[in-house]
């Protein structure tokens, strides 16, 4: 290492910044190593450095580069995703490990030398707030100037944060390397992915990728580390946006957890509202006895599918206006990107995650390639929205007052429903199923339960999950509100709703919050009245909400619902230790479903229990 890099890490007084550099130094063997602060200087070096890797490349406007992930790396790897298990630890049966003894012996084996003739970037990272309680340092070693471009939009600057933590050992890390490069610079062995996570060392290692859910270890390699870690303090990691709804002149904060592409970052930027995150959320008790949220990111990796001036018009406006974006996995014809949905007819021909892209290509699975992928996303800061929340790096947070959980559900779930408790929210939230949307490999279609829209990265086991789930409320004095929302409910096939009518629930759920709506109480939580609904749709949208509508969409459908219940029961059966009080909502659950359809009938219109 130059003398000059090995003085910007000595800078930092932290002797296991030192040991954990150069053991990875000595291990990868790169051809040089670059030690990145959070001086201009540096991070323009790893702009430039990107581009001239060519793992991005410059689009026509001022600042928007786009990058190829292979066709083969489009979306996370659950599957070569393992938590090293020391020998007698259990986990929960869903989530993925490996003895840890044998897997670091693998890892430590492809690491060796994997970086020769390439250069080794190191840089440091704040998760949530400097200055702040919520605060994990974090040090990302790479041989990716992508990932490296990446984490300085999306993460606070942490190399001063380093500093201050005065040589202590609390800090995440990370290593990364993108193994074999094939002639477009991907990642050639994709079947030697490995991305394995080390809880008790607080350590990631990923290999043999690029695209940033596998290889930017502070979005879900972090995500994960932290969930173990809040699990074994008094706080939560939750994968959740945070928000400011604005309503008759106060701001009240949600967070929401949505399982991928299910309008978590759509909600998040609902027009006239205001946002802190849209992935990543770190929650406190305060001493007020209320909950205190940061986002742990300071900027959005989103989807690009569907964001056009209609759904998604701010959005929209930033990623066609110059500013420093990445955009991935888009098509590009002419410096200019185009991806699905975007309201615009596609061109028939251009560059995209496959190479040269022309309409009809075939995959390597026989199948058309999309013109964009379904994932194709963009990388930007939020403070560049016009949306931006003042409070965004407030080291204190922001006070929450309500939690929402969201899932795609076609045929049972009402567009939004609010929990009878506290308790009876994180039961709610744990037996949260989904359909499958495209960013999984699972059909699409298939329910798929995702607790907390947070199975992908759940590290502790499930039932440690919701006892501190359920602990975190007990500590609060005002607990925030749970709710469920499903903005996907169809009928004859065609969606009920229009994705604008997001908004309508949002400021229900708001209301509530302040006492302002009554709520009918039904067996599997209180939904809103057909009055207040139709006010606000009059108010907000200028539109006549049909008592019809209503009733189609506030049915509880009892032998749906219970047919879940069966799912999550069954699901839960094979797990260790869930709290009992889990299990005693589920019971209470079905006997209020069960009394209600001996007296109403198995569909019951909300107008029969008002
Ligand atoms: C998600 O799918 O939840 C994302 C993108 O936020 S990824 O980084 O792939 O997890
Ligand atoms: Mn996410």
């Amino acid at each position: 290492m130059e003398v000059n890099e090995r003085k910007k890490l000595e800078a930092l007084g932290n002797p296991y910044v030192l040991e954990v550099v150069d053991t990875y130094v000595n291990l990868c063997k790169p051809a040089s190593v670059r030690v990145l602060t959070d001086s201009k200087e540096d991070t323009e070096y790893v702009r430039t450095r990107a581009l001239q890797l060519g793992e991005e490349k410059p689009l026509a406007l001022k600042g928007h580069t786009v990058h190829f992930d292979s066709i083969h790396d489009q979306g996370r790897d659950s599957k070569n995703t393992r938590v090293l298990l020391p020998k007698g630890k259990i986990m929960s049966k869903s989530i993925l490990t490996v003895d840890k003894e044998e897997g670091l012996g693998e890892i430590m084996q492809s690491l060796d030398g994997i970086m020769a003739g390439r250069e080794m970037l190191i840089s440091f990272f704040c998760l949530g707030p400097e200055h702040s309680k919520f605060s994990i340092p974090a040090l990302q070693i790479t041989d990716s100037a992508y990932v490296t471009h990446s984490e300085s939009i999306l993460y606070r600057f942490g190399y001063d944060q380093f500093k201050r933590l005065k040589g202590s050992k609390e800090f995440f890390y990370f290593i990364h390397a993108s193994g074999e490069l094939d002639e477009r610079g991907n990642s050639k062995n994709v079947n030697k992915r490995r991305i394995y996570i080390d809880l008790e060392g607080e350590r990631v290692f990923t290999i043999n990728n690029q695209y940033a859910g596998n290889s930017v270890g502070l979005k879900k390699l972090a995500l994960r580390l932290a969930i173990s870690k809040a699990n074994n303090e008094d706080w939560l990691c939750e994968h959740m946006f945070l928000m400011g709804v604005h309503n008759n002149g106060r701001t009240t904060y949600f967070t929401g957890a949505f399982p991928s592409a299910c309008g978590k970052t759509s909600t998040a930027m609902i027009p006239g509202q205001t946002i802190i995150g849209d992935d990543i959320a770190y929650l406190r008790p305060g001493e007020n006895g209320i909950a205190y949220g940061v986002n742990v990111e300071q900027g959005i990796f989103g989807i690009a599918q569907d964001v056009n001036v209609i759904d998604d018009p701010v959005i929209y406006k930033a990623l066609t206006t110059p500013r420093e974006l990445i955009f991935s996995n888009v098509l590009v014809v002419d410096g200019k990107p185009h991806w699905l949905g975007m309201g615009q007819e596609l061109p028939v021909k251009g560059e995209n995650f496959s190479g040269t892209w022309h309409k009809g290509k075939l995959g390597p699975d026989g199948k058309e390639i999309l013109p964009a992928h379904k994932n194709a996303r963009y990388t930007m800061r939020i403070t560049e929205l016009d949306n931006a929340d003042p409070h965004l790096n407030d080291p204190k947070g922001v006070p929450v007052s309500g939690f929402i959980y969201g899932g795609r559900d076609s045929d049972t779930s009402p567009p939004v429903i609010e929990s009878l408790s506290w308790s009876h929210g994180v039961f709610m939230a744990a037996a949260l199923e989904s359909e499958v949307g495209f960013a999984k490999l699972a059909g699409e279609g298939d329910r798929m339960h995702d607790p907390m829209a947070n199975m992908d990265f759940l590290v502790v086991p499930l039932g440690v999950y919701i006892k501190n789930h359920l602990a975190f409320g007990k500590r609060l004095g005002k607990p925030p509100r749970i709710f469920a929302t499903n903005y996907f409910l169809k009928r004859d096939g065609k969606f009920v709703n229009a994705k604008t009518d997001k908004k309508i629930w949002l400021l229900w759920m708001e209301g509530r919050i302040h006492g302002e709506y009554g709520a009918i109480e039904t067996p599997i939580g209180f939904i809103p009245m057909y009055d207040d609904l139709k006010k606000l749709f009059k108010d907000i949208f200028n539109k006549d909400f049909t008592k019809e509508e209503y009733e189609y969409a506030f049915s509880i459908r009892i032998a749906k619902i219970l047919d879940g219940l069966k799912r999550i029961e069954k699901i839960y059966a094979e797990e260790h230790d869930i709290p009992e009080l889990f299990h005693e909502h589920l019971k209470q659950q079905r006997q209020r479903l069960l009394e209600a359809q001996k007296k109403h009938g198995d569909i019951i219109s909300p107008f029969k229990l008002q």
